[in-house]
């Protein structure tokens, strides 16, 4: 049966600062940590291409803003980078600011939203240099820097989000070390993550001191993006696999959660990491702090399910603690090219969670999108991208997310990540998100593919066709 969406429901893009825009040193932009790792070893980037140039946003953003309208989407998440709109003493940088209000202002102009972010992953390099997430006094700065971007804004924005994803730093760079700096130290991974909750919290508290003093307009919302699909687990779990999946879960997910909704940190989280002697530094104040990190309302970024099972060995390599190995799922289908699970009902499965244990919480579909290597291969006689399998993937969760609201579930909207082909961190264009193609051989010419002119009539009908 053809499945409809709330004719209520919003429709856009999602993008980021740091992936888009390109034009690295312009308008006195400081360094990040992206240009860093491209300064030091560009082979660990695909084609050796590193961040210096994202989809060149910064000279296309007008072509490119009308290009959404042109797709019927009405809306649009991107970031301001940091290291733009701030110079090294945390003085707005005038040039950084102006861009910002030049994307702002076309935004407004085509009658599309902006979604604004202020944390893509994208730490200034003399901010990493003092200690980056490990260091207070960086919390102290994003708070500072989050006052900034409310202060000069806040009058343009009506929906802010502190961080994306506050859980793939501590992952990426401390935990696992795939990201420079490369370290792999479980406790570093948790004392980060902290700090991010600390730095989260106070950049809420930034936003409403802001709006009381005037610096707001007064319908803002603020509200936090993360990848908070639960975990699953085997079929007939062992209660070792049960106890894998309340650690991950509340590691990943009920942090964030627990926070946003009730202002604290899951308290069995904080009792396991005692046990494990693995508490971050808690000082004196912090819990009052928490009770400042609750939001609107959430974005949930959802490309591929978690599935884990109790672990073989208790420690790892560097032995520290392990809480569960990987469970391969041998149902599960895959997208090779990124080595990830698509699970379209995982979509559903968080808005009944939602449903049932953040009933006052709404949220949107803030991510979702498949990457593939190679697009060139499908092309038609036109030259058009044949983007098929993009449109199944994009149906099929589109389909859980309307039966999702049919079953109660408080989701207001969708953002396709990357509608514009963009820059993928050290996989830089080797997978291709877009619904319109990026040709790096030619100026960065936009050219819609296949799915481009489906999502134009899904958008328009809220109808989930073929
Ligand atoms: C999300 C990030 C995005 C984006 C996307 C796709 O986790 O918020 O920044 O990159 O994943 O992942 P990737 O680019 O690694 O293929």
């Amino acid at each position: 049966m053809t499945k409809t969406l709330p004719q209520n429901f919003f429709f856009g893009a999602a993008m980021s600062g740091p992936q888009t825009e390109g034009a690295y040193t312009k308008d006195n932009r400081l360094e990040s940590i992206w240009d860093t790792w491209s300064n030091l070893s560009i082979s660990d980037f695909y084609n050796k291409v590193g961040s210096y140039v994202g989809n060149n946003f910064y000279e296309k953003y007008e072509d490119d803003i009308k290009l959404l309208k042109s797709l019927n989407m009405d809306s649009f998440r991107t970031s301001i980078q940091w290291t733009r709109l701030l110079d090294i003493n945390g003085k707005i940088n005038p040039d950084g600011a102006n861009f910002y209000h030049k994307v702002i202002n076309c935004a407004k102009e085509n009658d599309i939203e902006i979604f604004m972010n202020l944390y893509h992953f994208d730490m200034p390099t003399y901010l990493f240099n003092k200690g980056g997430w490990e260091n207070r006094e960086v919390v102290e700065a994003y708070a500072h820097y989050a006052k900034m971007a409310f202060r000069e804004f806040g009058k343009e924005i009506k929906y802010w989000f502190t961080f994306n994803e506050p859980i793939v730093e501590p992952d990426q760079r401390y935990r696992h070390g795939v990201w420079f700096p490369f370290i792999k130290n479980a406790q570093k991974g948790i004392n980060v993550q902290y700090n991010i909750s600390l730095a989260h919290s106070l950049a809420v508290n930034e936003f409403y001191k802001a709006k009381e003093q005037g610096y707001i307009r007064e319908d803002a919302k603020i509200g936090l993006i993360n990848c908070f699909a639960p975990p699953y687990t085997k079929e007939n779990p062992t209660p070792e696999d049960l106890e894998a999946l309340r650690i991950e879960d509340g590691i990943n997910n009920r942090w964030w959660l627990d926070l946003v909704t009730e202002g604290h940190l899951p308290q069995d989280v904080l009792e396991t990491l005692k046990q494990y002697n693995m508490l971050p530094e808690m000082r004196p104040g912090d819990e009052e702090i928490f009770k400042l990190g609750k939001v609107d309302w959430l974005g949930f970024n959802y490309y591929h399910p978690s599935r884990i099972q109790a672990p073989k060995e208790k420690y790892d390599a560097n032995g520290h603690i392990k809480f569960s190995d990987p469970y391969v799922w041998p149902e599960a289908k895959m997208n090779i090219y990124r080595g990830w699970e698509i699970y379209p009902k995982g979509i559903y499965d968080f808005g009944m969670k939602m449903k049932k244990e953040y009933p006052n919480l709404k949220f949107f579909v803030s991510e979702n999108g498949m990457g593939v290597e190679h697009e060139h291969r499908f092309r038609n006689e036109a030259g058009e991208i044949q983007d098929d399998y993009r449109i199944e993937f994009i149906k099929e969760h589109l389909e859980w997310i309307a039966k999702a609201i049919e079953d109660g579930a408080q989701c207001l909207g969708y953002h396709y990540w990357g509608v514009i082909d963009n820059w993928s961190w050290n996989n830089a264009f080797k997978n291709r998100y877009g619904l319109v193609e990026v040709d790096l051989m030619n100026d960065y010419q936009r050219k819609l593919k296949k799915s481009a002119h489906w999502i134009q009539n899904v958008i328009k009908t809220k109808t989930i066709t073929d």
